[in-house]
């Protein structure tokens, strides 16, 4: 096996016997194989304009290929064979060998690669505007392109241009779902969310996709059975539409990497809609259940008709458990108990006077938008040390599950704002996008002289295609960490830093002196 698309990879390289994140060199190499069968049914669509359950495919498919989602090799058998039938339908056959994935002058696989991971990510968020009834032409035509590239030779300026091509049509992907989860929820409002988990049995959500949730509350309402939400689906208590359910209690737990720990013989039962699930451990792997896209070999996937799921397995599982006797006080990382969501662009956007204000008294001097994925590398400390360690006057502006380093810290208000504000999940980087476009607008200068820096963690390939959006923009002088991707070549890594001013992290104290020194 050969797989580099996340921050885990062996060595920094890449994983070659087995995957860091529990995946075996036979599910590897299925993942391959319906990569490259995709790429042919890609060059089978042609310029055609697909049916939707072609497109519908081709999303699951390489959803299924993102990190932490699918373990299971008889589903990547499936999908496989649907993607060979389709391919065969449109007079298409077997032509792109998977081996070429990975093969070639190391800055072309690295550019390809990037290509491709990105499309991974771009494709997660494009499936879950879709199962809410929402698609833009373009990006799922992009989806076919990227692939067809995969096949493609090009030169170096060639695969950068893609690159940045690619990162405009995520733009469009991430307001396609914003419009999608708003449209479908209302605009999230700043909400306090809590971490105590009350007697009586539960179930514990976790992944991005909200469509999945508000099926489960209605599952569950009137059964006594109490919700809480897992890592990336904090932010759906911030959505009128979602947290109207008196059954969605609060959160359980911090960020996917510890859910090993923090699964220990929980007498709940716990579903995975997407990303990030690792292999359960005996103590608690009889009640996870699996559903759409995610799945793992001896875990109950959960049945469903029509995309409609049928929650049935975990609710049985969660009453027969019984959940805790007493409230069961839990807290972050930092022992704080009181986590607060729902800061996105809506909620922000109406105090903007506040916030225009405040910067131009003094009392804010510098946003950070400290964000991205977690992960168990013990390097990650430097989120919470850098957030820690920031000026009383800065704003620090978070998302996705790397928010968890530190959302438990209480770090007060300034100029009549919390220094903290949550903007939801990763895919809300639109809305911090259109956040910073608007204080860019109200101080007529462009995002880069906005007294604002990004400091972002990256784990899996979502965070790739929302990297590539933001280079795309001409966002500049964003630092990464906690690695850099083993994917980048020396080279490309030298194109980044010249032409965007990519940063590694370095540490907080440093960081930080060079960011409010700017
Ligand atoms: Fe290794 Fe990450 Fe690939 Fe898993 S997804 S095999 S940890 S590089
Ligand atoms: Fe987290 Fe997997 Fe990336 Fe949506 S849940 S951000 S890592």
């Amino acid at each position: 096996m050969f797989c580099f698309q996340c921050e885990q990879a062996v060595g920094g390289k890449g994983c070659t016997k087995v995957g860091a994140c529990g995946k075996s060199a036979t599910t590897a190499g299925k993942q391959d194989e319906l990569t490259a069968a995709l790429v042919d049914l890609a060059l089978a669509v042609g310029d055609k304009t697909p049916e939707v359950s072609t497109d519908s495919l081709v999303m699951r498919g390489l959803f299924a290929t993102v990190t932490n989602v699918n373990f299971d090799d008889s589903r990547l058998d499936e999908l496989l064979a649907q993607v060979r039938a389709e391919t065969r339908r449109l007079g298409g056959g077997q032509d792109f060998d998977a081996a070429g994935l990975w093969q070639g002058d190391a800055d072309i696989v690295s550019l390809r690669s990037t290509l491709l991971f990105g499309l991974r990510g771009m494709a997660a968020y494009a499936w879950h505007a879709f199962v809410l009834g929402k698609t833009d032409a373009a990006v799922t035509a992009w989806l076919y392109k990227g692939l067809r590239e995969m096949a493609a030779e090009h030169t170096v300026a060639e695969w950068l241009g893609l690159l940045m091509e690619f990162g405009l049509v995520n733009l469009k992907c991430m307001e396609l779902l914003d419009g999608a989860n708003t449209g479908a929820f209302g605009h999230p409002v700043p909400t306090k969310v809590s971490t105590v988990i009350e007697p009586g049995p539960f179930i514990i959500i976790s992944g991005h996709d909200l469509l999945d949730l508000k099926e489960l509350l209605e599952q569950t309402e009137g059964r006594g059975v109490n919700v809480y939400t897992h890592g990336e689906m904090l932010p759906a208590h911030a959505y009128p539409g979602l947290k109207k359910y008196s059954n969605l209690k609060g959160n359980f737990g911090t960020a996917w990497q510890n859910q090993q720990k923090e699964f220990d013989a929980v007498p709940g039962a716990v579903v995975f809609n997407t990303n990030c699930l690792m292999p359960p451990k005996p103590s608690y792997a009889d009640r996870v259940f699996t559903s759409a896209v995610v799945a793992y070999p001896g875990l109950v996937h959960l049945p469903a008709t029509d995309g409609r799921i049928d929650y049935t397995p975990a609710i049985e599982k969660a009453l027969a458990l019984g959940g805790y006797q007493e409230s069961c006080e839990l807290t972050g990382i930092n022992g704080g108990k009181e986590l607060t969501t729902g800061f996105g662009r809506d909620a922000v956007m109406g105090v903007a006077g506040a916030v225009i204000d405040a910067v131009k008294s003094g009392a804010v001097k510098h946003f950070l938008l400290v964000g991205g994925c977690d992960g168990a590398r013990p390097g990650r400390n430097y989120y919470t040390e850098l957030v820690e360690k920031s000026p009383a006057d800065t704003v620090i502006l978070t998302l996705a599950c790397g928010k968890y380093r530190f959302n438990d810290l209480d770090l007060g208000t300034v100029g009549g704002l919390p220094r903290l504000l949550d903007i939801g999940q990763c895919n809300d980087a639109y809305s911090a996008i259109k956040i910073a476009l608007a204080l860019a607008d109200a101080f007529e200068c462009g995002v880069n002289d906005l007294p604002l820096s990004l400091v972002l963690s990256w784990y899996e390939q979502k965070a790739v295609c929302i990297l590539l959006t933001l280079l795309a923009l001409g966002i500049k002088n964003i630092r990464i960490g906690p690695t850099l991707p083993a994917f980048i070549s020396p080279n490309v890594l030298g194109v980044l830093v010249e032409q965007f001013g990519l940063t590694p992290v370095g540490t907080p104290e440093a960081d930080l002196a060079a960011i409010l020194a700017k």
